[in-house]
């Protein structure tokens, strides 16, 4: 797998160099809350791993819930790449027809294979992601039940379902923190961040995190696909995407998912 929990509470993910570069800046940033703390590079095996706190060492049999942020899912390189050297993929082809046997065309049938960003675009569309700029992609409950049948999720009304029974009866408490968080996330964290600006932030994912004495916790992860941008290129993170000006919709998909979760509250 591409995780092991490390010594001492920490974690190590699957060495991806992009990734270090991400937290190695982050560690001096104000998003340096929200993120779990970077401890560097160990070997284990053949393999290395960047090593980091595991997010759920101080919970209490924790509910965790990733939701991946953004409107776009793939970099703007990959498209590039897909066009000049295209290669089909089976195994996503496989992903595809699981979910969906009318999904690929005549021609993606006649090669059993599709484009990653074709496959990519697919699952945007088909989930929340291209609607409102997020999308659920699972949930384990305190109880152990895990929930990652999310590919179709898609209507603000599905999505609100979902995260009802998410939360569960801790609805009240576990909601109004959690929003209380992400407005001080955004107000506060990202607008004063000095890489945010600078950075697509794509595939990247925020973790939610609560248990039974009501402790609650949003963070920052998978920075594997957040890049810097160009000199003096900045996002605004809000703007619909248009391929060229990089724009990722993180900010739009985040100011969604707080006006969806402030209508999960009780009134
Ligand atoms: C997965 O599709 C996810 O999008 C992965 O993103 C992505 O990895 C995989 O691409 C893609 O197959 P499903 O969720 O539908 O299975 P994440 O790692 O954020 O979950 P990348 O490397 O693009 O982030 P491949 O190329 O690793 O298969
Ligand atoms: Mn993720």
């Amino acid at each position: 797998g591409s995780f092991h929990v490390g010594d001492y509470g920490t974690l190590l993910k699957r060495f991806c160099e992009g990734e270090q570069q991400c937290y190695l800046r982050l560690m001096e940033d104000t998003l340096r809350p929200f993120v779990p703390l970077y401890h560097g590079v160990v070997q284990h095996g053949e393999q290395d791993y960047n090593m980091m706190d595991n997010l759920l060492t101080h919970f209490n049999t924790p509910a965790i819930m990733d939701c991946k942020m953004g409107s776009r899912t793939y970099l703007e390189e990959e498209l590039v790449t897909a066009r000049e050297r295209p290669q089909p993929r089976n195994d996503m082809y496989e992903k595809m027809v699981a979910v969906d046997p009318e999904a690929p065309t005549v021609q993606e049938r006649a090669q059993q294979a599709v484009l990653k960003t074709r496959y990519m675009q697919w699952r945007e569309t088909l989930s929340s992601t291209a609607s409102l700029g997020f999308r659920i992609e699972g949930f384990r409950k305190a109880n152990g039940e895990c929930q990652t049948n999310f590919k179709r999720t898609k209507s603000r009304e599905q999505v609100v379902e979902a995260l009802d029974n998410f939360v569960e009866s801790n609805t009240h408490i576990v909601v109004s923190v959690t929003v209380t968080v992400l407005h001080s996330l955004v107000d506060l964290f990202i607008s004063k961040s000095g890489i945010f600006p600078f950075s697509g932030v794509v595939g990247s994912s925020l973790l939610f995190v609560h248990d039974w004495t009501g402790k609650t916790g949003v963070w920052m992860i998978d920075f594997g696909k957040t890049v810097s941008l160009p000199t003096h290129h900045t996002l605004d993170h809000r703007t619909p995407w248009a391929e060229g000006n990089r724009e990722d919709g993180y900010l739009w998909g985040l100011d969604n998912l707080i006006d969806v979760l402030t209508d999960i509250l009780p009134v």
